[in-house]
C-alpha cells in the first residue's frame, strides 16, 4: 500500500501535527481543556484528516508508535502552557487511545514515563477510550485504567451510545466521563433523541460520572444540554480544533479558573 510507505515516511518526517479542540465547562461557561486530535499535512497531498490514515494505522500497529509520539507531544505542550500562564493551572487534555495500545504496547510504562519526561502531573490528563475496545478487552483494560488511576489519570468512554455496549456493562467500567457521541446530539430537536440524550446523563450522575456532550452545534443544543446539567461541551459552538498556537492564544484570553 503507498499509504502505507508513506505513514512511515511521515513519522520520521514529522508531518503530523496536533489540534486541539476547546473543552468547555457549561457551568461556568468557560474553558476547562482540549481533546488532541491528530492531522497529517501530506507533502502533496495536503492536510489529511484522520479519518482518512487512523483506520489503516490501526490495520499496520502503526498506531502504536503514532499514538506514543501524540502523547509525548500533547503532554509537552499542556505543561508548557502551565509554566507560561501559571492562572490557568488545572487545565486538561484529553487523548485518544487505541485498543492496540492495550494489546501490543507498553501503554502503563510509556503514560509514566511521559509524564515524568514531560513534568505534566496525571491529574492534568485524561485517556479516551471508545466502548468497543473497553468490552473487547475488559479485563485486561480495566487493570490498566486502574493502575493508571493511581497517577490521578482520567478516563473518558469516547462516542458512548455508537458501541454496542449494553447499558448493563456500564458500572463496571472504572470511569470518570462519558462522551455523549456528537450523533445524538446533532439530532436533539427529535423528542426521542433527546430523550436518550436525558437518559445517558442520568445514568451517567446515578454512576457519579460527569459528561461532556460532543458535536455542540447550536445555542439550541446547548441550552438543552444545561437544562439537563451536562457538565461539560465540545463542538463548532464553541470552537474547531485550533493549532497549538491558536489554542495558546485561547489560554491566553481566557478568564482564570476556579
Ligand atoms: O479530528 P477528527 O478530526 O476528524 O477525528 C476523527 C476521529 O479520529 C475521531 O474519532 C478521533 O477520535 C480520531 N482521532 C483523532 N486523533 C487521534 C489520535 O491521535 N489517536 C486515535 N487513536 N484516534 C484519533
Ligand atoms: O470521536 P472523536 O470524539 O474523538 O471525534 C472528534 C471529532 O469530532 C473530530 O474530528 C472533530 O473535528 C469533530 N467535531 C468536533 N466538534 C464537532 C462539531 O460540532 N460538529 C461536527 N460535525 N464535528 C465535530
Ligand atoms: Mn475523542
Ligand atoms: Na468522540
Amino acid at each position: 500500500l503507498e499509504i502505507e510507505t508513506d505513514l512511515r515516511r511521515a513519522l520520521e518526517r514529522k508531518e503530523f501535527e496536533v489540534y486541539y479542540q476547546p473543552i468547555t465547562s457549561l457551568k461556568l461557561g468557560i474553558l476547562s481543556g482540549f481533546e488532541a486530535l491528530v492531522r497529517w499535512n501530506h507533502p502533496t497531498k495536503g492536510r489529511i484528516q484522520p479519518g482518512d490514515f487512523i483506520p489503516i494505522c490501526e490495520e499496520t500497529g502503526l498506531i502504536v508508535p503514532l499514538s506514543n509520539w501524540l502523547l509525548k507531544e500533547a503532554c509537552q505542550t499542556t505543561r508548557s502552557w502551565q509554566l507560561k500562564y501559571p492562572e490557568h493551572p488545572a487545565i486538561r487534555m484529553s487523548i485518544n487511545l487505541s485498543a492496540h495500545q492495550f494489546r501490543e504496547s507498553q501503554l502503563i510504562q510509556e503514560v509514566e514515563s511521559v509524564l515524568q519526561e514531560t513534568g505534566l502531573s496525571g491529574k492534568c490528563l485524561k485517556l479516551e477510550i471508545t466502548e468497543s475496545t473497553l468490552i473487547d478487552n475488559l479485563d485486561t483494560v480495566t487493570e490498566i485504567i486502574l493502575h493508571l488511576r493511581e497517577k490521578e489519570i482520567q478516563f473518558s468512554i469516547d462516542d458512548f451510545g455508537t458501541g454496542y455496549s449494553s447499558l448493563s456493562y456500564l458500572h463496571r467500567f472504572p470511569v470518570d466521563t462519558i462522551k455523549i457521541d456528537r450523533s445524538f446530539v446533532s439530532q436533539m430537536q427529535a423528542e426521542e433523541n433527546s430523550a436518550i440524550v436525558k437518559a445517558i446523563v442520568t445514568l451517567a450522575h446515578m454512576l457519579n460520572m460527569d459528561v461532556i456532550a460532543e458535536g455542540i452545534e447550536t445555542t439550541a443544543q446547548l441550552a438543552q444540554l444545561r437544562l439537563l446539567q451536562c457538565e461539560y461541551g465540545q463542538g463548532f459552538f464553541f470552537s474547531k480544533p485550533l493549532n497549538k498556537a491558536q489554542a495558546e492564544a485561547l489560554i491566553a484570553s481566557s478568564p482564570k479558573w476556579e
